[in-house]
């Protein structure tokens, strides 16, 4: 005989009026015992209230943005089971920032709830995601949820997954906005407008200019029109936070000047003491030479230091590496500039000179500016620039004293570097570049 039982918010801690962001199954659904009914996030962890027991969904009791506690009713299940116990459900505890361990939800069931997943601190959405009007939500792992929640994605949106039974896996959320982005390159958006609405970006302006004077087009190169494509993912996809400083290269100047008389045969310009200064930190600070895996959830720390070069060439931005630049003196590195800088310009870079690179430096110092915000060379997790160095009166305890000042610019992505650690790292720089010597130590 039909039995219908009220499912409950089991025990999730010390949770309290926690907004359902998903709703997983709709009224005549058919349900297995232990698949998710709706989703709950807090600050701290996504979890899912399961079905107790398989059955059909007769009502559910809530709604997107409602808040629940431990023992309040999500929906009403039919089952064929008389036994069915009510509150017996277990919370699914997906996913819970590090160093804040409360924040793996308490089970109470025997059944092994899955390991709780750690990742980094991310905020909850300030909105929950929109989801398709009875679309029906496709299967997939509570931590696939999160990730497509994280990138904005609807997955009402993807068709099928590619894993056991259909279910969506990380991959598919991962293709899923790769199409997306590519399909804005072709709408003459900016990149990351698209159709499909995965990321929820309003549509690109599309404006008649000749009503309001002439007009010519002119067709993109292929290289910014590879380039647009990547930094507009890289803009969209990583938090990116700049960090300023300023390095006084006074003494720093006159030993370029220096080298330079000694090697006339080559330019010698402020960017390779920054190559080396740069080594130097990635050394101190190893977060800074780490790139994410493809899941998110872990970072792959290198051990060696490769420094990519922004060159701008007539056709666009291009970023050639310079290998193991921790092995090679200010005159090699000057050497090794000159060459990529000037394959780069004769476009004969391949794919091979362009990868590898663990930081970026772009520098527009030979051209002007006093601070700007580079996009991040995904997936590395930031980028140096640097501007135009100038005389500046600086307070030496007695009096001002003209020194020569470089501004520095580090954007760098908040999910791996915190904010404390940026400013360590361009003080460091500053520091090193105050005094070469200690490049030396
Ligand atoms: N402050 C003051 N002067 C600087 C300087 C700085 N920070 N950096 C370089 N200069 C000087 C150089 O010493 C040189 O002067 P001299 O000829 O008198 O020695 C002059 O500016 C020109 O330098 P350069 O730009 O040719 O050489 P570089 O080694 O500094 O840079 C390269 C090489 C390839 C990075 C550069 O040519 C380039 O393409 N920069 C643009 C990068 C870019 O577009 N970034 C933006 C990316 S986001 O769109």
């Amino acid at each position: 005989m039909a039995t219908t039982i009220e499912v409950k918010v089991p025990d999730i801690g010390n949770y309290q009026n926690i907004p359902v962001i998903e709703l997983l199954v709709k009224p005549g659904d058919v349900v297995k015992k232990d698949q998710g009914l709706v989703s709950l996030e807090s600050d701290k962890a996504t979890m899912e209230v399961p079905a107790p027991v398989a059955g059909v969904v007769k009502s559910l009791l809530v709604k997107l943005g409602d808040t629940l506690s431990e023992g309040g009713l999500v929906a009403l299940l039919e089952t064929e089971s008389a036994a069915a116990p009510v509150a017996a459900a277990t919370s699914v505890p997906v996913a819970a920032p590090a160093p804040v361990p409360t924040a793996s939800v308490a089970t109470k069931a025997s059944a092994p709830a899955p390991q709780a997943q750690t990742q980094m601190p991310v905020a909850a959405p300030q909105v929950p995601p929109t989801q398709t009007a009875g679309a029906v939500v496709p299967h997939a792992s509570p931590a696939v949820r999160l990730f497509a929640r994280e990138l904005g994605v609807d997955l009402t949106r993807i068709a099928q997954g590619s894993g056991r039974k259909n279910r969506l896996t990380k991959e598919d959320v991962q293709n899923f906005v790769k199409r997306a982005l590519s399909a804005a390159g072709g709408s003459a958006g900016p990149g990351v407008t698209n159709g499909e609405g995965g990321l929820k970006l309003l549509p690109w302006p599309q404006v008649d200019f000749s009503k309001f004077g002439a007009t010519e087009n002119k067709p993109l190169s292929r290289i910014k029109k590879i380039s647009g494509a990547n930094l507009a993912r890289n803009w969209a996809m990583i938090p990116h936070v700049t960090q300023n400083d300023d390095a006084d290269i006074t003494e720093m100047e006159a030993f370029r000047k220096k080298l330079g008389e000694e090697n006339k045969d080559l330019k010698i310009t402020p960017l390779v003491f920054l190559i080396k200064a740069c080594v130097a930190a990635l050394r101190k600070f190893p977060n800074f030479n780490a790139s994410l895996d493809g899941s998110g959830e872990q970072l792959v720390l290198k051990k060696y230091f490769n420094v990519g070069i922004a060159v701008d060439t007539p056709d666009g931005l291009v970023v050639p590496v310079i290998r193991d630049c921790d092995q090679k003196g200010l005159v090699d590195l000057a050497r090794e500039l000159g060459e990529i800088s000037a394959k780069a310009r004769d476009k004969k870079l391949g794919p091979a000179d362009m990868s590898g690179g663990c930081l970026s430096i772009s520098s527009l110092g030979g051209i002007g500016g006093t601070g700007f915000t580079p996009i991040i060379n995904a997936p590395e997790v930031a980028i140096l620039g640097v501007s135009k160095s100038a005389m500046k009166p600086v307070w030496n305890g007695k009096e001002f004293a003209p020194r020569l000042i470089l501004p520095l610019s580090l954007s760098y992505d908040h999910r791996v570097v915190d904010g404390a650690e940026a400013a360590r790292f361009t003080a460091y720089l500053a520091q090193m570049l105050g005094d070469i010597r200690r490049l030396l130590l």
